[in-house]
Order: C-alpha cells, then sequence, then structure tokens
C-alpha cells in the first residue's frame, strides 16, 4: 500500500502530467487568414494569406501526429479552409455548405483528427472565389520517405490578376474571355479579329486558359524578381511543387537538371526520371534533384499549357551568378497531355478487388452563357447526392465531353487512377486527376470515410459555376 505522502506525491505528479498533456493539447496551430500585401510586377497587390502568427505560411507536420489547428478569421467576410487532399472527418473538410457553415469574419474553428500519411498536400479556401485572391498554404506532411541529407523546397505556383475574381467571372459569363465561345466585348486581352480566329480553331484545339492573368507567380514572386534558393553544390534537394493556381496548368522545367519524380498529390509513385513534368491544377509533383558540383545556377521553371508565359524559381550554389531570365519564353508549350499519367506506377495501389459500384459522371459544360456540369447537371445545393455505400470500391468515370481540360477532384479520399481511355492500368494513387477533351478517365476508390464529400473540376470558375458535386454515405 501507498504511504500517504507517495500517495500525495504520485497524485502530483499524475496531475501535473495530466496538466502537462493538457497544456499542449491546449495549444493547436493558429492560422490566421489575413490580409497581405505583394508587389507584382512592380505594382502593390493586395492579397489574402494563410499564416501562422510567426509568419509561418502554412504547415509542416508529420504522419501520425494529429492535425490540430484553430483557424482565426481575421478578414472582414466570411471564409472556410479545405485541407486539400487529407480524410479528415467530414465536418472538418472545409467546404462551405457541404461540410459545415463558414466561419464569420472575426470568427474561429477548430480542427483535430489523425495524419494517417505523409506527403505533399496544401490548404486552400473554398469560400466564394477566394483561392483568387492566394487565399492557400502549403500543408506539409513529413514521413519515412523524408531524409536528413536533402534539402526541402516548396514551390508554390498560383496565378494572379490585378482583376477582381468577381469581375473576372462576369467577364467569362459575358463570354469576353472565353477562346471560341461568344463575343469579344469584355476581353482582358486581344482583339476582336483575334477571337474570330481562335473561334474557327476551337474545334481542332482544346481550349486552355479561360482567363488571361497579369502574372504567374513562384512563391509570390514573378521572373522578374525570383526568389533565389541557396543549395549546396552537389547537395540533395527534394522540390515539393504545389500547383495552386485558380486555372492554370503548367510544364515544370528543370533545365540542366535531371529530376526523379517520386509522389503525385502526395502518395510515392515507382520514380520516373526527366527534365518536363506537367502539372494541373491542384496537383503536386515531389521531384528529387542531384545539385552538381559547377558553380551555375539551376532555374526551376514552371511554362504555362499552351502559352509562352512563365515563372520559376533559382537553385543557387554557392555563389553562383544568376541570369535574368523573362517571363515570356521564346515558345508557346504544349496543352498539357496523360503520357505521363499513363506511366505512372503507384508504390502503393489499392488492393485488388471487383468495383462493387461505377458511376459516370460526363463533364459537361453550356459554353455560351460559361455555365459548367456534370452529367448536364448544373449543381445546386438541391442536387442529390451520388449514391455510395460503406465499405465498397467505387468506380468513377469520367468522361471528358467538353473542349476544356478538367482537372477532377475526390475530397476525403484517395483513388487510384486505374483505366485512361479503356487502357486498364495501376496508376497513380492521388486526389486529383486531368480529364482532357475527350478522354476517360476510370479512378477507383474505398468508401472507408463516411459522411457528405465534394467531387469537382477544380478549375475555379467552372467549380463556382456548376461543375461540382457531392457522394454521401454514412
Ligand atoms: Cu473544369
Amino acid at each position: 500500500m501507498l504511504s500517504r505522502r507517495a500517495f500525495l506525491l504520485s497524485a502530483i505528479a499524475t496531475s501535473a502530467a495530466t496538466t502537462l498533456a493538457r497544456a499542449q493539447d491546449a495549444s493547436p496551430t493558429v492560422l490566421r487568414l489575413e490580409r497581405r500585401n505583394l508587389e507584382v510586377n512592380g505594382k502593390p497587390a493586395s492579397v489574402f494569406g494563410i499564416i501562422q502568427p510567426d509568419g509561418t505560411q502554412g504547415i509542416v507536420t508529420k504522419v501520425g501526429a494529429r492535425f490540430r489547428v484553430r483557424v482565426d478569421n481575421k478578414i472582414a467576410v466570411p471564409s472556410l479552409i479545405h485541407w486539400h487532399g487529407l480524410t479528415p472527418p467530414w465536418q472538418e473538410d472545409g467546404v462551405p455548405g457541404v461540410s459545415g457553415p463558414p466561419i464569420p469574419a472575426g470568427g474561429s474553428a477548430d480542427y483535430d483528427f489523425p495524419l494517417r500519411f505523409g506527403g505533399t498536400f496544401w490548404m486552400h479556401s473554398h469560400e466564394g472565389l477566394q483561392e483568387q485572391l492566394l487565399m492557400a498554404a502549403p500543408l506539409i506532411i513529413h514521413d519515412q520517405r523524408d531524409r536528413r541529407d536533402q534539402q526541402e523546397i516548396v514551390l508554390m505556383l498560383a496565378d494572379f490578376s490585378f482583376t477582381p475574381p468577381e469581375q473576372i467571372l462576369a467577364g467569362l459569363k459575358k463570354g469576353g474571355n472565353m477562346p471560341g465561345m461568344g463575343d469579344a466585348a469584355s476581353g482582358a486581352g486581344g482583339t476582336a479579329g483575334a477571337k474570330g480566329a481562335s473561334m474557327s480553331m476551337a474545334a481542332a484545339k482544346p481550349d486552355l486558359n479561360d482567363v488571361t492573368y497579369d502574372a504567374f507567380l513562384a512563391n509570390d514572386r514573378t521572373l522578374g524578381d525570383p526568389e533565389v534558393v541557396k543549395v549546396e553544390p552537389g547537395g540533395r534537394v527534394v522540390l515539393r511543387i504545389i500547383n495552386s493556381s485558380s486555372m492554370s496548368a503548367f510544364h515544370i522545367d528543370l533545365g540542366e537538371l535531371e529530376g526523379e519524380l517520386t509522389a503525385v498529390d502526395g502518395f510515392a509513385v515507382a520514380p520516373v526520371a526527366g527534365r518536363r513534368f506537367p502539372i494541373a491544377v491542384a496537383q503536386r509533383l515531389d521531384i528529387r534533384l542531384a545539385i552538381p558540383r559547377g558553380s551555375a545556377a539551376y532555374p526551376v521553371l514552371a511554362l504555362l499549357e499552351g502559352e509562352n508565359k512563365q515563372t520559376g524559381i533559382i537553385l543557387r550554389p554557392g555563389n553562383a551568378p544568376i541570369a535574368r531570365i523573362l517571363d515570356t519564353a521564346a515558345t508557346a508549350s504544349s496543352a498539357l497531355t496523360l503520357d505521363l499519367e499513363r506511366r505512372l506506377r503507384a508504390v502503393a495501389p489499392l488492393e485488388p478487388r471487383k468495383a462493387d459500384h461505377r458511376h459516370t459522371l460526363r463533364l459537361t459544360g453550356n459554353m455560351a452563357g460559361y455555365s459548367w456540369s456534370l452529367n448536364d447537371v448544373v449543381w445546386t445545393p438541391e442536387t442529390p447526392p451520388l449514391p455510395v455505400a460503406q465499405g465498397e470500391r467505387v468506380e468513377i468515370l469520367f468522361v471528358n465531353q467538353t473542349p476544356m481540360p478538367h482537372p477532377m477532384h475526390l475530397h476525403g479520399h484517395e483513388f487510384q487512377v486505374v483505366e485512361i481511355n479503356e487502357q486498364k492500368l495501376s496508376g497513380a494513387v492521388r486526389d486529383t486527376v486531368l480529364v482532357p477533351p475527350g478522354h476517360r478517365v476510370l479512378i477507383a476508390f474505398d468508401a472507408n470515410n463516411p459522411g457528405t464529400w465534394a467531387l469537382h473540376c477544380h478549375l475555379l470558375y467552372h467549380l463556382a459555376t456548376g461543375m461540382f458535386t457531392t457522394l454521401r454515405y454514412v
């Protein structure tokens, strides 16, 4: 039996331990939704940010930890943040009107769930058009793949316009910015003549880049004043590239360096060596690089698909001289294809199993009014969710019947790409897949996270005008 003194000491120790545990419990990572100022093309720009009190953008954490976060809404309007690629309980998924109400101005919300897997993820507002104003940040989860001897470099890509997003959307609805669609009255770029020319090409060429942007940003900067990252000559680097653009896909161009793609959307793939890798909106790429022992600087560029615009950062070993790189390339890049997607092989594929259900989602749109849809249904909160049952292996077939590519994103579940144009494969596990015009992409996932989940095109103005649905199971 414990003496009274021993009992008291032990009780004090227990209570101290409990207090300590509570203190740790009681201190979630705080993320503030804030206004912040950037300089873009030499002009001031007011944008949003998701920032910790110490100035860190977003979060770096580790697998197995809990995602314990408090979001403080310090902007003047409601907002809600989605943890892109994570698998929280559905009420913490951050989609206004689907997972819960937005956080009012001045309000806050708490999140607490376990992190099942590591990798490169991101967070962004799912409220209105806030994502266009850069309400987005990295969400990096370290795991056993991370090595002490490699330098981690996050490269966040974004498209930027001085035109307010509501005005961009209004312009799109009037048909102004859409090549091959409607009049050019409100066009941010091009003359009526140029529009006429692109109209005649619309049938033959995919329609890319609905919106004409003022700048493309890499870690908030343009090539006029790029971020220069110090690297070790002979050192190892892992690039974590996040395409947080609202509407823009890129080709990553490593220039003289050959990289090794090791993960897409956070999930490991059998390594693919190369100098150029496509990245659709909302996707991520983890690319390993070996920095040579020379004395040259190495730009990592992102080339806008179908155009000659580019952005990027510079890797600088030692004091290597840095040459100015223009934000306009000599030639236009091509449209993104699924050539790489076809070659990707998941390191940890879904376990083989026959699907219980297959849903077909035709990607559809009415170009005249800039309204986008799934199976010709423009989503409203009354649209019935896709029926799914817990424990099922579910397949979703995306059939793109429009002349535009659509990056399709499923919330709350990782999926595997299992067929492209009726060709079976054990493709990448990921959360966002590109479906080019005329293509059919089949994904499979396990219904293991009950709730109501968003499934949508990640092009912001497509999502905002109806290319969205939900699935629900309990
Ligand atoms: Cu779309």
